[in-house]
C-alpha cells in the first residue's frame, strides 16, 4: 500500500499565541522579538503575524529595522516555556491521528509528521478528512490555524504544508507529484540551502523537474555520493525516510577555547572550521552520518548557549556542516554583544553508514 503521510506547521506560531492571548492585537503588526542583552536595541525577530510580513518583517531580522519598516507595531518578547506548554499539547492532538504510538514524528516546535496510511486505508480522499479533522481539533482546541501537507511521504508532505499558507490544507495524491514538483525553482526542495542552490544554478539547473533530469553521475561528482544521490531522489519526488520519533542518540563533539576572547569573524570562523574538521573526520572514523548540528558559544561571562538544527536526511557531508554551523555563529554573533571565549561544534541523531540504498537501485 503506498503510504500517506501528513505535515503539519502551526501559522505564525509565536504571534499567533500572542494573539490569543491578547485579543486586541488582532488587527496590529505584532513582532515577538529575541532580544539580546543589549536589551530592546539588539536582538532579532523571531517571528511575526501576517500584518507585520506585509510591511516586509521577517524572521531573523534585527528588531530595529522591524521597527524601522513598522513604528506601529506591536513588538513582544519571546515566552518560550510559554509556547513550548502550547506546542505539547498540539503535538497530543496531532499524536491521536497518527496511525499508532510510532508513527509520529515532531521535528520542530510547531511542526510535527504523522503517518495515516492505516488510519486512511491508503485513501488520498479519507486522509483529506482526517487532515481537516486535524486542523479542526487544533482550532476547537487551541484557537489556532495550521497548515496541513498531505503526499505519500514526508518531503512532499512537507512541500505541501507550504504550498498554502495560511490555514491551508494541500493533498499531493501520487499520481502529481512530478506535476507539483517540476515547475517550482530548485531552492523549494526541502534540504536545499543557498550554497547548494547556487552552486545547481551555475550548474544551469533552475527548477526542480530539470534536477530530477539531471545526469545521476554528474550529480555525485559535484556533491558527493551522499548528498548527489539525494538530489535526484528527492527531485525525482522519492524520499523513503520513515516518520519516527526523534530520540537523542549518540554524539561527536569538539570544543575549544580561542587564543582570546574575540567577536572577530577570522578568528571565530577558523577555529570553527578546525573544529568542524575533526568532527567530520570522527564520523568518518565510526563510518556515521548525521541529521542533528548544535553549535555552542560561551562567552568571556561564561554564560553558555547553544542553537540546535535538524536537517531533513542524514549527510556525512562537511560542507553541510559547515554552512550549518556557520549559519547559527552568524545568529549567534548578531544576537550577542560580549566577546566568544570558547565554541562548540556537535553532531548527533547517528546512522551507521552501512545499508543504503544506491542510486541504482531506483533508476
Ligand atoms: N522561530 C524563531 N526564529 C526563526 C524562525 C522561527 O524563533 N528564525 C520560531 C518562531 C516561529 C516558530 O519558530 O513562530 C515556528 O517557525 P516557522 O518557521 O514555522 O514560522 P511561523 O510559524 O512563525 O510562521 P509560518 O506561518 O510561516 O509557519
Ligand atoms: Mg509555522
Ligand atoms: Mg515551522
Amino acid at each position: 500500500m503506498e503510504r500517506v503521510i501528513i505535515h503539519v506547521d502551526m501559522d505564525y506560531f509565536y504571534a499567533a499565541i500572542e494573539e490569543r492571548e491578547n485579543p486586541s492585537l488582532k488587527d496590529k503588526a505584532v513582532v515577538v522579538c529575541m532580544y539580546s542583552n543589549r536589551g530592546e536595541e539588539g536582538g532579532a525577530v523571531s517571528t511575526s503575524n501576517y500584518v507585520a510580513r506585509k510591511a516586509g518583517i521577517r524572521s531573523a531580522m534585527p528588531c530595529r529595522q522591524a521597527k524601522a519598516l513598522k513604528s506601529d507595531a506591536v513588538f513582544l518578547p519571546v515566552r518560550k516555556q510559554f509556547y513550548e506548554e502550547v506546542s505539547a499539547r498540539i503535538m497530543d492532538i496531532l499524536h491521536s491521528h497518527a496511525d499508532n504510538e510510532e508513527s509520529f514524528e515532531r521535528i520542530s516546535i510547531d511542526e510535527a509528521f504523522l503517518e495515516i496510511t492505516q488510519n486512511c486505508g491508503g485513501d488520498f480522499e479519507k486522509a483529506k478528512d482526517i487532515g481537516m479533522q486535524v486542523k479542526h481539533d487544533i482550532l476547537e482546541q487551541e484557537k489556532l490555524t495550521c497548515s496541513v501537507g498531505i503526499g505519500p511521504n514526508k518531503l512532499i508532505a512537507k512541500m505541501a504544508s507550504s504550498f498554502k499558507k495560511p490555514d491551508g490544507l494541500t493533498l499531493i495524491d501520487p499520481k502529481d507529484v512530478t506535476a507539483f514538483l517540476s515547475p517550482l525553482p530548485v531552492k523549494k526542495l526541502w534540504g536545499i540551502g543557498k550554497v547548494t542552490e547556487e552552486k545547481l544554478l551555475q550548474m544551469g539547473i533552475e527548477t526542480i523537474g530539470q534536477l530530477a533530469d539531471f545526469d545521476a553521475l554528474e550529480l555525485i561528482s559535484v556533491f558527493g555520493k551522499n548528498r548527489g544521490t539525494w538530489l535526484k531522489k528527492a527531485a525525482s519526488g522519492i524520499d523513503e525516510s520513515p516518520v519516527t520519533e526523534r530520540t537523542v542518540t549518540d554524539q561527536i563533539g569538539r570544543m575549544a577555547s580561542l587564543k582570546e576572547d574575540t567577536r572577530d569573524d577570522d578568528m571565530i570562523f577558523s577555529l570553527m572550521r578546525e573544529l568542524v574538521d575533526d568532527v567530520i573526520k570522527k564520523t568518518g572514523e565510526r563510518k556515521v552520518s548525521f541529521r542533528s548540528v548544535t553549535v555552542t558559544v560561551i562567552f568571556s561571562n561564561f554564560r553558555m548557549t547553544t542553537k540546535s538544527r535538524t536537517l531533513n536526511h542524514a549527510v556525512s557531508d562537511k560542507g553541510i556542516l559547515h554552512e550549518t554551523a556557520r549559519e547559527m555563529m552568524l545568529q549567534f554573533l548578531h544576537e550577542s554583544t560580549m566577546n566568544f571565549r570558547r565554541i562548540g561544534v556537535r553532531v548527533g541523531n547517528l546512522q551507521q553508514n552501512t545499508g543504503q540504498k544506491s542510486l541504482f537501485e531506483f533508476m
